[in-house]
């Protein structure tokens, strides 16, 4: 039992800076990694998310990276008790993801259930997408690597390219990941939308649009029905926390860590989640902009990312589905004589529109709770200035509000853009 947070398992403690060499001398595949003797490792906690505890090891021959689930959430302490399990859930969602999106995601070296931590090979140079993002650096790689990886990751773990059987049995495999699903469904789905003690944003600016937006009836409908598919709809294996934070980059490599939000899901979620993170990225530009670093090129490159991001997914998703679909959906019989090949073709767009309507929906969600609730993200964080922050956070909102609440006026990507554009001139 740990002192803090949930009970663990006998031999679960957190490792520290001292600790953590001993124990990964006894890992052969991480001992060779690292070289030479554990007296000639050097060890450093780095970790700056909101739940677990980071290490970089590094050795005379390489380095790795180490993670340890907290039975607690790192980022309100101990008040907040969170399974351990989810490191069993990111260790699997990592596995899958390397089977259908090879070199897209970090290697494991080890991973051990009792002390909930992962071993992965070190990923150097890359920094976190987002913090590139701050200082308006552009990803040439970005958006072919991730519409890749989704378009893979989604597609071979759904009903168009699994049996009916396996399906069943890889949603049964995910299925106890409920405290991280009830991290968003609760953080995301919901307080932002009513008073909640979690609640924070840029006060005093932001006070009235926070309370219209707890007044609105029509985003609360609105919102509550993604929230209804997030909870009822398993359509493929999601990454389920797919922000610029959970993307390491170099300007020719692109790797998705930190899965431990898997679960089987709505494919928009991920979608979205990439979408919404440019989107707030691209808003967040103008309080980074100074005399002498203009930023408008930067905030051009962005758009055109969230347009490659959902065309080159769409593009990709759909060649997948003519030349791999093996799963017991849309079955073959029924579509490859007479009029069949035809109305799946017209079948294929009426399922991708409506994806791609899901995908702006909770691209919005989640681009409303990184303002109005808990989790918020740097790239509007950093900017000093209340006052501009405030500028930048409602126009994203009053996009996302529009976004969410009038998805169907909006029939493609590009319209999702020039409405950005829109936002950043009309406030
Ligand atoms: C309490 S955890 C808050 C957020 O951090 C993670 O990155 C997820 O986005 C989660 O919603
Ligand atoms: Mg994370």
């Amino acid at each position: 039992m740990a002192d803090k947070g949930l009970p663990v398992p006998e031999g679960y403690a957190p490792k520290d800076e001292d600790s953590l060499p001993a124990y990964l001398a006894g890992a052969p595949a991480v001992a060779a990694r690292l070289g030479g003797a554990q007296a000639d490792w050097r060890v450093r906690e780095v970790g700056d998310g909101n739940l677990n505890l980071v290490f970089i090891v590094d050795g005379p021959a390489g380095g790795v990276a180490v993670k340890q689930a907290l039975p607690y959430v790192r980022l309100v302490g101990e008040s907040w008790p969170l399974p351990l399990s989810r490191a069993h859930f990111e260790q699997m969602a990592l596995a899958t993801q390397a089977k259908h999106a090879p070199g897209l995601v970090p290697e494991v070296l080890h991973y051990d259930e009792t002390l909930a931590l992962i071993v992965m090979e070190l990923l150097q140079p890359h920094i976190i997408m987002r913090q590139g993002m701050i200082k308006a650096i552009r990803y040439p790689g970005f958006v072919e690597a991730i519409t890749d990886f989704m378009a893979r990751t989604l597609f071979h773990t759904s009903d168009l390219a699994l049996p009916a059987d396996e399906k069943k049995a890889a949603i049964a495999a995910f299925c106890g990941n409920t405290a991280l699903c009830k991290i968003t469904e609760d953080l995301i789905f919901t307080e932002p939308y009513m008073i909640a003690e979690n609640n924070r944003w840029t006060t005093p600016q932001l006070d009235g649009i926070a309370h219209e937006f707890r007044e609105d009836g029509a985003l609360k409908v609105a919102v509550s029905r993604l929230k209804l598919k997030f909870l009822s709809e398993a359509q493929a294996l999601l990454h389920g926390d797919l922000h610029t934070g959970s993307v390491m980059v170099t300007e020719s490599d692109t790797r998705v860590i930190d899965p431990e939000f898997a679960f089987y899901g709505p494919m928009g979620f991920d979608i979205g989640a990439v979408i919404a993170n440019l989107l707030i990225n691209y808003f967040s530009q103008d309080g980074h902009a100074k005399p002498g670093d203009p930023r408008e090129d930067y905030q051009t490159w962005v758009l055109e990312a969230v347009e490659g991001c959902w065309n080159e997914f769409r593009r990709k998703f759909l060649a997948l589905w003519r030349d791999r679909a093996a799963g017991d959906a849309y079955p073959h019989i029924l579509f490859t004589a007479g009029a069949g090949p035809e109305a799946l073709r017209a079948e294929q767009e009426v399922y991708m529109d409506r994806l791609f309507a899901d995908s702006i929906g909770f691209a919005a969600a989640k681009m409303i709770r990184r303002i109005l609730g808990l989790a918020h993200n740097i790239d509007l964080e950093w900017i000093e200035d209340p006052g501009a922050r405030a500028l930048c956070e409602t126009r994203c909102l009053r996009l996302a509000r529009d976004l969410m609440v009038n998805t169907e006026n909006y029939r493609s990507i590009e319209a999702v853009t020039a409405a950005a554009r829109k936002a950043r001139d009309a406030y």
